[in-house]
């Protein structure tokens, strides 16, 4: 990976997280201090096709963990009437902000949330402008309830403020933003489950395509996106694509939130030009706990490969983390020191998928069940040889054979560790696990 990281000086001054430290940042005044909501003003006069042309022009790609282009999905929502090429498309159209953080380890969003919620409410009216929706929903993991108040405070501010509701500053354009509390299911955080289950329904993931975009939220065309991708687009739209394409690498620019947890000094939520390195965070974050040295580590949740000491300087963009064998993910870094047993830590990521699996696929539902009794079985050193083939076999026939991408994600910590790792499996068929259970802190209990 030869991509040069621009701004990736330690001195780069956060953007998104610039504010969060001081005193009542989640107010409209505190917001209105730094210039918010100076960038909706901005984009109301110009052309909702301006603004989806200068989205796509930065390169902004979606921080939910795929990566997609933001500006390109939201030209994909058709503007004219499917049977009349010359009319308006004739459906309404929505715009769905995916705030249903749930990936093992991520911990960005809901304190992006709680700390600046009105950086995300002013992106989803510029977004809900640009995609020419009347209709927004917030849909926000509903345990986190202190989030889901400041979130709704947030919203009525800004409502009285007049940049939520009919004639927005004048402009002529009306939206309604509606927080929306799921229930607490990981699944609900795909796209499509999330749209059923905003429906009412019970959150499934549908068959893609067709993909929200041409049929989403009441089979209307809809763009989902992610909170941070939200909350990226009014700094663009204040500082331009020039200002955002000078930092991160020419096919991942920009600034991105990383959040660090596990084995390190200072665990939190570290804001840094995409295409840093763990070597570098880690520096920022006072390094692995003291005295002890770093065994292995995911990029962006539990659903990525996990990556050992050997990737300390892999570039954390889309294409560096790709060249190291895993994905980026949700950017959330999770530490683990020699102290950790990764048999043990695969196990428990196991036993998360196999609880939030919604069953409606045969090789999820049954392999994610079958692979938790296996891995159970090798961590209590009651297992063989002969069942690590069996873990593989069954994990082959998830990844890739699966209805969405929880299967894949399942996958990914059994595989990764069976490639790095495979002599400590091996070390529990020879009388146990052989780690104190107690020495990591983790995954202890
Ligand atoms: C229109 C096309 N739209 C793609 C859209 C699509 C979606 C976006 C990306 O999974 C990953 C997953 C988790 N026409 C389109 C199109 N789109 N082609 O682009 O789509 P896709 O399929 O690449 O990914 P995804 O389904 O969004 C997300 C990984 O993230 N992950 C978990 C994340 C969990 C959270 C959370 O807890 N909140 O974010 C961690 O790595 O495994 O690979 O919008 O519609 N032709
Ligand atoms: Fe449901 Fe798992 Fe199948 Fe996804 S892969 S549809 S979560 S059973």
């Amino acid at each position: 990976m030869t991509a040069v990281v621009k701004g990736a000086e330690p001195a780069e001054p956060p953007v998104l997280s610039r504010h969060w430290g001081e005193p009542e940042s989640w107010t409209l005044h505190s917001y209105e201090t730094h210039n918010g909501y100076a960038a909706l003003r901005n984009a109301l006069q110009q052309s909702p096709d301006d603004i989806i042309e200068m989205v796509k022009a930065s390169g902004l790609r979606g921080r939910g963990g795929a990566g997609f282009p933001v500006g390109v999905k939201w030209s994909f929502i058709p503007q004219t009437d499917p049977a009349d090429p010359d009319a308006p498309d004739p459906r309404p159209h929505y715009l769905v902000v995916n705030a249903d953080e749930s990936e093992p380890g991520t911990c960005k969003d809901i304190p992006l949330m709680f700390a600046s919620p009105h950086s995300l409410i002013e992106g989803a009216i510029i977004a809900a402008y640009a995609i020419r929706a009347a209709h927004a929903f917030i849909y926000v993991r509903g345990e986190v309830a202190s989030v889901l108040r400041r979130l709704r405070t947030a919203v009525e501010e800004a409502y009285t403020a007049g940049y939520l509701g009919y004639d927005i500053l004048g402009s002529g354009f009306d939206l309604e933003l509606v927080v929306h509390a799921g229930a607490g299911a990981y699944i609900c955080g795909e796209e499509t489950a999330l749209l059923d289950s905003l429906e009412g329904r019970r959150g499934q993931p549908r068959l893609r395509p067709p993909f929200p975009a041409v049929a989403g939220l009441y089979a209307s065309p809809t763009v989902v996106n992610n909170v941070e991708s939200i909350a990226s687009v009014p700094p663009i739209i204040r500082n331009g694509v020039d200002w955002f394409r000078s930092m991160g690498t020419e096919k991942s620019p920009g600034f991105t939130l990383y959040s660090l947890s596990g084995h390190v000094a200072r665990p939190g939520q570290y804001e840094a030009p995409l295409g840093v390195t763990l070597r570098e965070l880690l520096d920022r974050a006072g390094g692995v706990r003291a005295g002890h040295r770093l065994k292995f580590w995911t990029p962006g949740g539990s659903s990525t490969p996990i990556l050992t000491g050997d990737h300390l300087d892999a570039p954390l963009d889309y294409e560096g983390v790709g060249d190291a064998g895993s994905m980026l993910g949700t950017k959330a870094l999770q530490i683990f020191d020699e102290t950790t047993c990764v048999v043990r830590a695969v196990l428990r990521w196991t036993e998360f998928y196999a609880h939030e699996s919604c069953g409606k696929c045969t090789p999820c539902r049954e392999g994610t069940y079958w692979l938790v009794q296996l891995l159970a079985r090798v961590e209590a050193g009651q297992g063989t040889e002969a069942d690590l083939d069996i873990i593989t076999d069954v994990t082959n026939s998830i990844v890739g054979k699966s209805f969405c991408a929880l299967g894949d994600g399942a996958g990914s910590p059994i595989v990764s560790s069976l490639k790095y790792f495979r002599d400590e499996y091996l070390a529990h068929f020879d009388g146990g696990c052989p780690f104190d259970p107690h020495a990591s802190t983790l995954f202890s209990d």
